[in-house]
């Protein structure tokens, strides 16, 4: 796949903060950078910028080696395209780098630990989603187990590419709060947010490049 992306383009921007060797991606610890933000009736969310370093090429292997498939959803009882692509990984499927198992363990033993997220809510699936333009979007949504099932759950969420924004809004009082996410960063969404608030990523006319977005879930019955 030939894409408008140019490595180093974003690491380059690495070299201020300390990035480990160029074409490795390093991943901060979380604790010391992360920002904690408490939203509306219980829902939270974690931010971390710039938590994976040195990621051109984790992006570049992301982009030529998952395999990805045309995204659908069911949105408002209908089954609607989605602009993007997508690929899943359930629990126990290797995930396509290592890089981002190592993202994910960092992740559950942060949590786990210095937050004491029980079991149940540490992170175990991951789905890949491919933004090939500021074109792609997905609509105002909270993910399906948080939604339906009733359950606080966590989203991690680590961001490479193109920076684009993702947008959250409280069902309740629709005040929306915008977090451009750039690459390497890592956004969060805990406690009640995908049944008390919904996120999105709207299109965009500024040229936007290719981003990868990697969700981190756990697993839920259905
Ligand atoms: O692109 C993102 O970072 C968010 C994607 C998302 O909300 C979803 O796939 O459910």
């Amino acid at each position: 796949m030939t894409l408008p992306f140019t490595a180093s383009l974003f690491d380059a921007l690495d070299d201020d903060l300390g990035a480990g060797p160029a074409g490795s991606t390093q991943l901060r610890p979380i604790g010391p950078a992360v920002q904690h933000l408490e939203l509306e009736d219980g829902a939270w969310l974690d931010l971390v910028p710039g938590w994976a370093t040195g990621s051109d090429a984790l992006f570049e292997r992301l982009v030529t080696e998952v395999p990805w498939q045309a995204d659908r959803r069911t949105m408002y009882d209908r089954v609607v395209e989605v602009p993007r692509l997508v690929s899943s990984y359930g629990a126990g499927d290797s995930l396509p780098d290592p890089v981002l198992a190592t993202a994910r363990d960092e992740l559950n033993a942060w949590y786990s630990g210095e937050r004491g997220a029980p079991d149940e809510q540490l992170f175990r699936r991951a789905g890949l989603c491919f933004y090939r333009t500021g074109d792609d979007s997905i609509a105002w949504h909270g993910d399906r187990v948080g939604s339906a099932l009733g359950r606080d759950t966590m989203v991690g969420i680590l961001s490479l590419g193109a920076p684009r924004t993702l947008a959250v809004r409280s069902r309740r009082t629709a005040r929306i709060r915008r977090f451009p996410l750039g690459h390497g960063d890592l956004l969060v969404m805990g406690g009640s947010c995908q049944r008390t608030h919904e996120h999105a990523i709207a299109k965009t006319k500024k040229a936007a490049g290719p981003r990868i977005s990697v969700q981190f879930r756990p697993v839920w019955p259905d």
